[in-house]
């Protein structure tokens, strides 16, 4: 058995877990924060047997989506003023860890 921790952006996060669940997959849904852009985003966990790690990856897939973002970073000096430069990150579709599962039991 495997645990695939997926964390996606909020947004896509419906829609992740309606296919999720409409396939039969069990999931958790956690509120989490990128400690990067220190926003929020939405972790989810699955426990699945190994021969349905693909498909849960494809779905977690198929249903994010790459975003870019502006952060603002270093600041110029301009006539004594100083201001953010933004710059662009490309931040998703989906961050997935999948992990080996020792022992499952529902007690
Ligand atoms: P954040 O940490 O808020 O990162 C958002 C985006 O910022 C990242 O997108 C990446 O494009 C950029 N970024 C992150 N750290 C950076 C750094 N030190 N320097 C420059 N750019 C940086 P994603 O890679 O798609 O990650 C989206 C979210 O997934 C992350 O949000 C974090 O919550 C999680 N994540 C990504 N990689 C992870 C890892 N190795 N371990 C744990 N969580 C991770």
């Amino acid at each position: 058995m495997k645990l695939v921790l997926a964390i996606v952006n909020s947004d896509d996060a419906p829609s992740v877990l309606n296919s999720l669940t409409e396939k039969g997959f069990q999931v958790t849904k956690l509120a989490t924060t990128g400690g990067f852009l220190k926003v929020g985003n939405t972790t989810f966990i699955t426990g699945v047997e190994d021969d349905k790690v693909d498909e849960v990856i494809s779905i977690i897939s198929d249903k994010s989506n790459k975003r870019t973002q502006a952060v603002p970073s270093a600041t110029t000096a301009e006539m004594g003023m100083y201001r953010p430069i933004p710059f662009e990150i490309t931040v998703g579709g989906a961050t997935v860890f999948v992990l080996n599962v020792d022992k499952f039991e529902k007690l």
